[in-house]
């Protein structure tokens, strides 16, 4: 019988299946990927590459951890779907852990970052309706420009990239965009507006482009959202577990959204977790029967989650974040290097600004060279690289890194 599975292919013949009989809604850089370990890939003819993606830092525990691969392992054995329906004997588990571990009362369990985002708002307005007493239909969220949250049909109606919105309409009501990094601009909103239920804000925006806010603004936005009763929505699907240097990226602030969103590293990049904590006084406004998802809370995910979030602990991930971030940042702008007017970020949540026009090839073609010495990376939005790798990388690897992002650039100045 024909194994329906090609085995072995090779890059060239991996890029023509995907190009012929898959959608066109990504533009991958023409790498293929075929293993996975640590801060390595390999493509199926064993070059080797670090990962300075980190499938947009969802595997900060770094490729197939031993740990989650074989939590993954043993519990597929048992039981890997009962739906909510019934109880299972690991979600209750789960939730206890994570609630203790990021200090919430409780936990919705749901798959996708945007799946996530979407129950924040909808928590937020369920909250504003029947605690806060905002008319039906009338909750107002707060959002910052040059967000990114997702890909749903509602994320996208408060997005301002055209590229992600345009002839998605019609489009979700009820959001008010605002300047990210000015709190006086959500001060002035929620002076003018009587309706605001919510503020939904990365502690730092990534496909933004790295932008660290100022020192301070996520405290301002904070005492804000408590005086004006409002609730503080933190999406840290992308700065969370540990990628910033801190667990959070607001605990660098030491700020304590009312509504926490996680995903990605969440789950080690093994399987699609996300999930959202808060207090009993906003959760328990959802009630049986007005939100779930079919894989919400499946044991697989539970148990993966478990250990993907021990990892952070026992490898003590965010240190490492912290450390290694400062010396990168250090090393990339003591060199002068070419090409680059600055690098910025927190823990290993960095990137390059290039000096060329955001609508020019410069920073896809240093990433193409990038791939070329066997690193990869990828543009985010036009002249900026994200540089972001597993956070189990070493001193070592990382100067090594360094050094193949001198050597690229260089070349590339030539
Ligand atoms: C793509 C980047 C984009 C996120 C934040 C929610 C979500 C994301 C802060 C939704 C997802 C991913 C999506 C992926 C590329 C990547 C990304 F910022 F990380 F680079 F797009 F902006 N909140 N970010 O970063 O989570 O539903 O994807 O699990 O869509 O191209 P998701």
């Amino acid at each position: 019988m024909e194994t329906i599975r090609e085995t072995a292919i090779d890059s060239e013949r991996a890029m023509e299946l995907e190009n012929r009989y898959g959608a066109h809604n990504y533009h991958p850089l023409p790498v293929v990927l075929s293993k996975g370990k640590g801060v390595f890939v390999w493509d199926p003819e064993g070059n080797r590459y670090y990962d300075f993606l980190s499938a947009y830092s969802a595997v900060n525990q770094g490729h197939c951890h031993p740990k989650i691969i074989d939590a993954l392992n043993e519990q597929a054995q048992k039981l890997t779907l009962t739906s909510r329906a019934f109880y299972n004997d690991i979600l209750g588990q789960y939730q206890k852990y994570a609630c203790e571990y990021f200090g919430f009362d409780k936990l919705l369990p749901m798959n996708s970052g945007a799946e996530a985002v979407e129950t924040a708002i909808k928590l937020c307005r369920k909250w504003a309706y029947q605690k806060k007493n905002i008319s039906t239909n009338d909750a107002i969220i707060i959002v910052c420009e040059n967000n990114f949250h997702g890909r749903t049909t509602t994320i996208v109606s408060f997005s301002d990239d055209d590229t992600a919105k345009k002839e998605y309409g019609p489009y979700t009501p009820g959001f008010i965009s605002i300047p990210y990094n000015d709190a006086k601009a959500l001060e002035t909103v929620l002076t003018n507006h009587k309706n605001i239920a919510g503020f939904l804000v990365e502690p730092i925006q990534g496909e933004a482009g790295i932008f660290v806010p100022d020192e301070g603004y996520l405290t301002a936005c904070r005492k804000l959202c408590s005086d004006h009763n409002v609730l503080f929505i933190g999406d840290e699907i992308q700065t969370g577990i540990a990628r910033t240097g801190k667990l959070l990226a607001l605990d660098h602030e030491n700020v304590r959204p009312d509504i926490l969103i996680l995903g990605k590293a969440v789950s080690g990049g093994v399987f699609p977790v996300s999930a959202v904590l808060a207090d009993d006084d906003i959760m328990l406004c959802i009630q049986p029967g007005e939100h779930g998802s079919t894989y919400g809370g499946n044991p697989l995910a539970c148990a993966v989650a478990m250990a993907a979030l021990e990892v952070v602990n026992e490898e003590k991930l965010a240190e490492n974040a912290e450390r290694l971030g400062q010396l990168f940042r250090k090393e990339i702008r003591s060199r002068h290097l070419p090409l680059i007017t600055l690098v910025r970020g927190k823990g290993l949540l960095n990137a390059i600004v290039i000096d060329d026009t955001p609508d020019s090839e410069t920073a896809w073609n240093i990433c193409l060279k990038l791939r070329d010495n066997g690193l990869l990376a990828k543009p985010t939005h036009g002249n900026i690289i994200r540089l972001a790798p597993p956070l189990v990388i070493t001193e070592d690897q990382l100067m090594d890194c360094v050094e193949i992002i001198e050597k690229t650039l260089k070349e590339f100045a030539k």
